[in-house]
């Protein structure tokens, strides 16, 4: 059974999708070759105690990542994502992306786990607020209450939005198929909803670039670019037929 024909049949379907999904659109992944953060140190941008011990330095970074990801475009693997939320009865897309682009491309029964690069939190207040997309005229920016903001995204050491987690692990125990697209399974508790999906009879497929520590339990594994397998794998275009020779 090809993997549309799996989908066609599915009542419940969950997608959950890693930096990879966005390589295409120019977004650089965090672990690979080009990856975000191959130029710093984790521990020196995506902690509070960073934030708390130069607030001005993590701003620029998202700053930078803002201005690029404001000139980038989803690709065909978020438009085939998109696409498939409207196939099925019952469906998830869980993404640990901050980039905004999923929803760029349409998709709306969606959590993001790791929250939004596009939003800012007031420290005082707690309200959210969305950002622009040219750089910030302050910096670090703070609220009209005087507090400093912070990217409403969640960094390494703090805990994910309680209702979206909820969700994911909810929908992740209840699908017949969980599709994993772009993600190195580095990062928890995000790569631990593959399995859960795993134990509960899920169908798990896996599109990724290269191998991850989730391939070992994906009954179906494509290795590739998403933004061209997941249109073929769905359906959507065309499997490339038998190459033309090349000409002598
Ligand atoms: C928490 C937002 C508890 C910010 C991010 C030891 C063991 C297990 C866990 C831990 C541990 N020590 C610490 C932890 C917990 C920690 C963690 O997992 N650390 C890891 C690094 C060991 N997790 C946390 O801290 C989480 N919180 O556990 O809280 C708690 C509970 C209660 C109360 C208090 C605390 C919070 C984790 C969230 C961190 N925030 N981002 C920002 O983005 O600036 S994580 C960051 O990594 C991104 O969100 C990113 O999405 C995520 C995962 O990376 P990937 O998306 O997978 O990207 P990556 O580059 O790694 O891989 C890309 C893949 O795509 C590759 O495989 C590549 O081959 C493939 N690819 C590339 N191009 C393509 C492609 N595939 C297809 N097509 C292509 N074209």
């Amino acid at each position: 059974m090809t993997l549309a024909e799996r989908l066609a049949g599915a009542r419940s379907v969950v997608v959950l999708t890693g930096a990879g999904v966005s390589a295409e659109s120019g977004v650089p992944t965090f672990r690979g070759a080009d990856g975000l953060w191959r130029q710093y140190r984790v521990e020196d941008l995506a902690t509070p105690e960073a934030f708390r011990r130069n607030p001005r330095l993590v701003w620029e970074w998202y700053d930078w990542r803002r201005q690029l990801i404001a000139g980038c475009a989803p690709n065909p693997a978020h438009a085939a994502i998109a696409w498939l939320e409207r196939q099925v009865p019952e469906f998830l897309l869980v993404t640990q992306n901050v980039d905004g682009l999923h929803r760029r491309a349409g998709s709306v029964r969606m959590v993001e786990l790791h929250g939004n690069l596009w939003r800012a939190r007031c420290l005082q207040e707690g309200t959210t607020r969305d950002l622009p997309d040219v750089p910030l005229a302050e910096m670090p920016p703070r609220c009209s209450c005087g507090g400093l903001l912070r990217p409403d995204v969640v960094w390494f050491g703090e805990a994910l939005p309680p209702s979206a987690l909820e969700q994911a692990l909810q929908a992740a125990d209840s699908c017949d198929v969980f599709l994993v697209v772009g993600t190195s399974a580095a990062v928890q508790p995000a790569a631990s909803l593959p399995r859960v999906a795993r134990e509960h009879g899920a169908f798990v497929v896996e599109v990724n670039l290269e191998s991850t520590p989730l391939t070992g339990i994906a009954h179906d594994r494509h290795h590739g670019k998403a933004g061209v397998l997941l249109p073929r794998l769905l359906g959507l275009s065309p499997s490339p037929g038998p190459q033309p020779l090349s000409p002598a």
